[in-house]
């Protein structure tokens, strides 16, 4: 099989695809996509212009979490989704809750990041405070513990701590630490324990660094 990643390293959607071929242990490339997500260059190789975007054997794929079920049922070693249908359920509900409510919720924050947000504190507060509230709704759904307590990790568990990450440099960035709840916090540390995950994880925060970085005044 002949995989192509297209990526861009800030990107924690991008880092959910990695981590899953990282976890099947399987060999793919990662590039940028040429000349930007959107651009005509890029849409010739993968039609929906978003990153990720993944070509294997010449097919080309998008949407994280498509992705990330796909590899999951190329390559089943070590299966990422349960059998059961309930569960299956549950894992596809907290990747879209990932997508739509926590990783949305920190986006908010990129904008702010690259303008005065000293100048802008309530918006700031504001917007940590909505991933806040998001955390909090996840931490409701009694889903995090119990998927990772189930012995193996799932996809849900392998799409949110990139994300998380995200989102504290971020706070950290603009001087309003996030307080996530204590159990996601919990979880999170050991889901990223995972070498794939680390990984990950390590490849996001440099990338995120240099990022910010580039708004410093
Ligand atoms: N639902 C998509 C969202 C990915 C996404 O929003 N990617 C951003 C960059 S991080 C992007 O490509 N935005 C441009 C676009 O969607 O056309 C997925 O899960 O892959």
């Amino acid at each position: 099989m002949n995989i192509t990643l297209y990526g861009i390293g800030v990107s924690a959607f991008v880092a959910k695809v990695r981590i899953v071929l990282d976890m099947k242990g399987l060999a793919f490339e990662e590039v940028p996509p040429p000349g930007g997500y959107g651009s005509e260059a890029y849409r010739k190789l993968v039609p929906a212009g978003s990153v990720p975007g993944m070509v294997i054997d010449g097919t080309p794929f998008h949407d994280s979490n498509a992705m990330m079920e796909l590899l999951d049922e190329i390559a089943p070693e070590p299966r990422l989704m349960p059998a059961e249908p309930f569960a299956r359920a549950r894992v596809r509900a907290l990747l879209g809750f990932h997508d739509t409510r926590v990783e949305a919720s920190v986006r908010a924050l990129f904008p702010l990041v690259k303008r005065d947000w000293r100048a802008e504190r309530e918006a700031v507060e504001a917007a940590c405070a909505g991933i806040e509230a998001a955390l909090e709704r996840l931490d409701q759904l009694d889903a995090p513990a119990a998927v990772l307590a189930g012995e193996a990790p799932t996809l849900a568990d392998l799409a949110y701590p990139c994300t998380l990450q995200m989102g504290a440099m971020l706070g950290a960035e603009m001087e309003r630490p996030l307080r996530p709840p204590p159990r996601i916090e919990d979880w999170c540390a050991q889901v990223s324990t995972l070498p794939a995950v680390a990984r990950s994880l390590a490849l996001h925060r440099e990338a995120m660094e240099g990022w910010m970085a580039g708004f410093r005044a």
